[in-house]
């Protein structure tokens, strides 16, 4: 997957009018759309079908899937039969449970992305000591999308080195949290922003700006 620019919203408002202004705004910068809990459960699962039947986007389901292997297998499938093209899922669970997600994916024609260490300050003390261990095993598992933090700029490194060149990584933590787009994607393909575009008075200018201090 490639993202136009190098962005991905994070679209956590949690209404669908409120959802379509914000994507007629950037839709001509941006290709995909990282859609999580807060708007599918606002404003129901339909919303992922709806949204991409009304715009050409690519969809990443946030759901951050963390279950056994038997009912990771049923959250993937069901999320991407409703038309998201990708889904995160949690790398802590193990090597069953990802695999379950893995393989349901590639049944369908699409992908995961697998969570290794998160940006906010609390993930230092329990995902932070795993999280190389989580990158490894993806490798193992032949996975080539992941998710590593903009806030931690070391650790988004040290993960990179662990997947290779030749995978994708996506970074959320840019903007509100900290991150620096530019810093982020010398070691990410996309970096994911949310409320600094979609909480801006214009999230259009707000995403020039970003996409130009790119440059
Ligand atoms: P924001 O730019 O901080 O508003 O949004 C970041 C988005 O990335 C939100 O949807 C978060 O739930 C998500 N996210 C994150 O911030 N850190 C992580 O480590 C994982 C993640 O998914």
């Amino acid at each position: 997957m490639k993202f136009k620019n190098n962005i991905i919203l994070a679209l956590d408002v949690q209404e669908k009018k409120e959802a379509y202004s914000i994507i007629d705004q950037i839709i001509d910068y941006l290709d995909t759309i990282k859609i999580g809990y807060p708007l599918t459960l606002a404003e129901g699962p339909t919303i992922i079908t709806d949204i991409k039947k009304e715009y050409d986007v690519q969809i990443i389901c946030d759901f951050k899937v963390a279950d056994i292997d038997a009912t990771n297998e049923k959250i993937v499938r069901t999320t991407l039969n409703r038309g998201a093209d990708s889904i995160i899922v949690h790398g802590f669970t193990g090597e069953d449970s990802v695999l379950a997600c893995k393989d349901t994916a590639e049944e369908l024609g699409k992908e995961i992305f697998l969570l290794t260490e998160m940006s906010h300050p609390g993930a230092d003390r329990f995902l932070k000591p795993v999280s190389l261990e989580i990158a490894k095993m993806g490798v193992e598992l032949g996975i080539t999308n992941y998710v590593a933090p903009a806030t931690k700029l070391d650790r988004l490194k040290k993960i990179r080195e662990i997947v290779g060149k030749n995978s994708t990584i996506i970074s959320p933590g840019v903007g509100v949290q900290g991150g620096k787009a530019k810093d982020t994607l010398q070691y990410a393909d996309g970096a994911i922003i949310g409320r600094s575009i979609y909480n801006s008075k214009s999230p259009q200018d707000t995403l020039e700006s970003i996409i130009n201090s790119l440059k």
